[in-house]
């Protein structure tokens, strides 16, 4: 099986009609390799790890952001949409016994968190839940550096999926280093079973198909407006992802879509080769 998250589904993640075509591309990816999806959400507030057909639907719509230490209030307000993030998504995959994620981005230390303080739950969850998850490394608008020092400090290993670069999400290198390359699903699904810490997770990375890659300098400065309109507005904590992806969109005239959809479908692909080299014997 390979779980998914629900954030990059819904209106907090992709402008609609390109999130249903982003859902459908991902479940058909997985699908084609011969493993199961399962969408993780809060719906009427109880969680899920796996919807009915019918009810892929909810999940492009509005949501409330659930992170890990959301979802208890998710169920206890019995909320009736709650759209998980990576670290939400993680914890519900670990407690249903599936091993693989594929997600967009994580988040991680944002730039400036020296002072503000914003790291993302993802990396803790990643660190404390024993998953694999796929990613197209962390969001490109964050700190990345620190972002790799953080996963080292907590002890997950941080895999780059055929390739020596850890990729910045839009673009397939952010010109450091990844820890380890390495070059086939069986040598991953080896790797996650041979951890020291029975709860910790894995951290694939996968760079963005080369033809939906986005243009490094352009996005820069892209990325540059949008974190000091973020800034100017006040918008803080959970709700700058939301608002930083939107000004990436406009900024680029909706290219940055396609490549979040390319990427997507590329990490379902990934994931759900690791997955079926997991199940398999030896
Ligand atoms: N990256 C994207 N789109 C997204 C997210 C990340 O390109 O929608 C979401 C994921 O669900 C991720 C969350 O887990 O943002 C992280 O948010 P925060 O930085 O507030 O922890
Ligand atoms: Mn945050």
């Amino acid at each position: 099986m390979v779980a998914l998250e629900s954030t990059i589904f819904s209106h907090l993640g992709l402008p609609s009609p390109s999130n249903r075509d982003a859902l459908d591309q991902c479940l058909a990816a997985i699908r084609a390799e011969g493993a199961v999806p399962a969408v993780m959400a809060v719906l009427d507030g109880v969680v899920r790890a796996g919807l009915e057909p019918d009810e892929h639907e909810r999940i492009l719509g509005q949501a409330r952001k659930t992170a890990e230490r959301d979802i208890s209030v998710a169920v206890g307000q019995r909320w009736e949409f709650g759209a998980t993030t990576v670290s939400a998504s993680v914890a519900i995959a670990a407690a249903a016994g599936i091993s693989v994620f594929a997600t967009g981005g994580i988040g991680g230390v944002h730039r400036g968190a020296e002072t503000t303080g914003d790291i993302s739950a993802d990396l803790d969850a990643i660190a404390t839940h024993p998953v694999i998850t796929v990613s197209a490394g962390a969001k490109a608008f964050l700190d990345l550096d620190r972002t790799l020092e953080f996963l080292e400090t907590s002890g997950v290993p941080v895999l780059g999926w055929q390739h020596p670069w850890f990729p910045a999400f839009y673009t397939r290198s952010s010109g450091l280093p990844v820890p380890h390359r390495v070059e086939l699903a069986d040598e991953v699904a080896r790797i996650f079973q041979a951890r020291s810490r029975p709860e910790c997770g894995v951290l694939l990375t996968v760079p963005i198909p080369e033809a939906a890659e986005l243009d490094a300098v352009e996005l820069d400065e892209v990325l540059s407006s949008a974190l000091e309109d973020c800034a100017r507005s006040g918008v803080t904590g959970a709700a700058i992802t939301p608002f930083v992806l939107g000004r990436i969109s406009e900024a680029t005239d909706g290219r940055s879509v396609p490549a979040n959809l390319a990427l997507a479908e590329s990490n379902a692909t990934v994931a759900a080769r690791v997955a079926v080299a997991l199940a398999s014997p030896g």
